[in-house]
């Protein structure tokens, strides 16, 4: 029997305080959130492990998770095909909304060049000729919309090619790519491998789960260095490639005397759309005219990360809290566009009374006011959704209720930026990174990023996490919810190297640096593989991404997406920590197999683990290990005693 909703302490449910009012204000107001729900609803036992087949109608098949070799499907299938085959299935549908998404920036990129769209243009020609000329494409003495044409077509192999190799393979240190030829997990383009990965398994298909797993890395493998990857440079080219900028989080950002506008979902066109009708003269003035000083923008989740990375835009919170900031009575529009909203959220709009709009033809929710965002007529849509705003602030009648919490950052760090930083703007280079990694300041790299999850106190592993990583030296990288957990938490400014250990700490005041960097959305998660191969190019730190003392972790994940997200680094030879629940079945080959063998197969491994402690002590173990391989443990050991006798010096000074 689940316990009484009242009795779930909040501070058990987040450690973010703005959340933990709006989720006492709701249950003052009589409002269900995600949080009660899944509090009333206790995951399947069996669905939690994966272990239930519903792939025909012989089925749905349950296995005994409690011994998961005491049965098969109807069919014959054995708990290792079934858990296989759902874990297939997550990554096929992960890689199907970072592919799609992508799709849409080559497509809108692809209109934009034809002018057939005039409302966007390119931002950045630089990243564009740069991106063409790393796939082979002439750019001497061409013009750019020769070029970018070439670009388009090439990029779009990406997706619709079906045989060969998709173009960004040609980023791939070279032994990595050696590896995934021998092991045929190349991959041919994104439609072909997600149709792949969905008819294999599909009742009566592939039932020999190692070659399952094959198709599992290749088609996250065309999700990483294919569709996200390509989303992250069209969306650089079009909108700008971001560069560090101080911004505001939290719900203290939202105003009483102003129209607040959320924009939440993941492209970042209705964004950037939402960016210029909110500037608009005549759109402020209207608002000014209904009493507001003023049109108040702010981003949730990705599509917030993304306008937060290249505009500065304040953004409110992540995943957890996109019901939470409806709460504050505050909002006067909330508009989405695509992936993690929840269809709860329309019932929370409508009971304060807050205009809830989608914008994309793809996602749509029942009840909500449909606003279709045309590419080749934007703004049609974004400035009606801020009529809309104005006209709910005019006749706002809820009280009003706004944390006042609010956290100052820096964010907006790109691959090209990390580049610059480190090597200044002549010689641009990661050899200061590497080298310092080398001579043991550095202990390693972790990317630590994902979502968030009811079933999980918000937040809280992703700071503890990131805290106990950084203070062992390790340089952390982070997109999507994560990112937004420790900027609420005030750490994604330069302060935070106060909590470093003293390696990493010295080399963020050289180089003047954050110990923690946030790169932006999920789909910039692809800036993390080409920082990866990077530090493999410019050498010292082994030949292939396997080699390097660095591992990933999404320690609240929830979607699809994560899981997608995982395995491109796994398949890619990264480390791979989840938290707080995992899609397997306990005490089967295929865990062994993903937990185990795949390392010794020269790829990463997952592992998972529940406390961020335990997250940490698993990643710094595997990078440490790393070290010793490279045979660069002993110069950490060295680096470490110079500082404590340099600072017993200081003491005795
Ligand atoms: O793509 S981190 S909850 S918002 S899935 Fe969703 Fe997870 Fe947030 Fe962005 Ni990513
Ligand atoms: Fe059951 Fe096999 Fe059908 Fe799955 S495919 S539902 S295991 S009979």
């Amino acid at each position: 029997m689940a316990k009484p909703l009242e009795l779930i302490k909040v501070e058990d449910l987040t450690i973010c305080e703005s959340t933990a009012q709006m989720i006492t204000k709701a249950r003052e107001d009589g409002v269900e959130l995600f949080f009660d729900r899944a509090n009333a609803m206790k995951p399947c036992p069996i669905g939690e492990q994966a272990a239930c087949c519903k792939h025909c109608s012989m089925g749905p098949c349950r296995m005994n998770v409690n011994s998961p070799y005491d049965r098969v499907g109807v069919c014959g299938a054995t708990i290792d095909t079934i858990v296989a085959r759902n874990f297939g299935r997550m990554v096929a549908a992960g890689t199907a909304a970072h592919t799609d998404h992508g799709m849409a920036m080559l497509e809108l990129f692809r209109d934009v060049i034809n002018g057939k769209v005039k409302d966007y243009s390119i931002k950045d020609p630089i990243k564009l000729l740069e991106i063409a000329a790393s796939l082979d494409i002439v750019t001497e003495g061409r013009d750019l919309k020769a070029v970018a044409l070439d670009l388009y077509h090439e990029l779009e192999k990406t997706y619709t090619q079906v045989d060969g190799e998709i173009p960004m393979m040609k980023r791939v240190p070279v032994k990595t790519l050696e590896q995934w030829r021998a092991a045929g997990i190349v991959p041919r383009g994104a439609m072909r491998e997600i149709m792949e990965m969905m008819h294999r398994t599909a009742m009566g298909v592939d039932q020999d789960y190692e070659n399952i797993t094959k198709q599992i890395s290749r088609t996250a493998l065309a999700d990483g260095w294919g569709g996200s990857m390509v989303s992250t440079d069209i969306s650089d080219i079009l909108f700008g490639t971001p560069s560090p900028i101080e911004v505001e989080v939290d719900m203290g950002v939202l105003k009483e005397d102003q129209v607040n506008i959320i924009v939440h979902g993941h492209e970042p066109n209705l964004l950037e759309s939402m960016v210029v009708s909110a500037a608009d003269p005549t759109l402020v003035e209207a608002a000014k005219k209904a009493g507001a000083k003023g049109i108040n923008l702010v981003g949730m989740c990705c599509s917030g990360l993304e306008a937060l990375s290249r505009h500065g835009l304040p953004h409110a919170g992540n995943f957890s809290s996109t019901e939470a900031v409806l709460v504050t009575g505050s909002i006067d529009a909330m508009t989405v566009d695509i992936q993690c909203i929840k269809q709860g959220l329309k019932k929370v709009a409508d009971f304060y009374e807050t205009p809830f709009i989608t914008t994309n033809y793809r996602a749509k929710i029942e009840g909500a006011l449909h606003i279709p965002l045309e590419e080749h007529e934007p703004r049609e849509c974004t400035d009606e959704i801020v009529i809309k705003a104005i006209s709910r602030f005019k006749s706002r009648k809820k009280p009003i209720q706004i944390p006042k919490n609010k956290a100052r950052g820096v964010h907006g760090f790109s691959f090209e930026y990390i580049n610059y930083m480190l090597g200044g703007s002549f010689r641009g280079s990661y050899t200061p990174l590497n080298d310092n990694i080398i001579n043991g300041r550095i202990r390693g790299v972790a990317g630590v990023v994902g979502c968030t999850n009811p079933r999980s106190k918000q937040d809280y592993s992703h700071v503890e996490l990131v805290k106990e990583l950084i203070k062992n030296d390790v340089l952390v990288l982070q997109t999507g919810c994560s990112q937004m957990a420790l900027a609420k938490a005030g750490l994604t400014g330069t302060g935070a190297a106060a909590l470093a250990g003293p390696g990493l700490a010295e080399v963020c005041e050289t180089v003047g640096m954050p110990p923690i960097l946030g790169l932006g959305s999920c789909v910039d998660n692809s800036r993390i593989l080409v920082a990866a191969a990077e530090m493999v190019k410019v050498g010292g730190l082994g030949d292939c991404l396997a080699d390097l003392p660095a591992a990933g972790c999404a320690p609240e994940w929830m979607s699809e997406k994560a899981i997608a997200i995982g395995h491109y680094f796994v398949a890619s030879g990264l480390y791979v920590v989840f938290g707080h629940t995992f899609p397997m079945t306990k005490g089967t080959k295929f865990e062994k197999h993903l937990f185990e063998d795949l390392e010794k197969l020269g790829f990463g491994k997952w592992a998972f683990a529940d406390d961020p402690r335990e997250m940490a002590r698993l990643m710094i173990a595997h990078i440490d290990k790393k070290r010793l391989q490279l045979g660069i443990d002993k110069t950490r050991e060295r680096v470490l005693l110079d500082m404590a006798d340099r600072r017993e010096l200081d003491a005795s000074a």
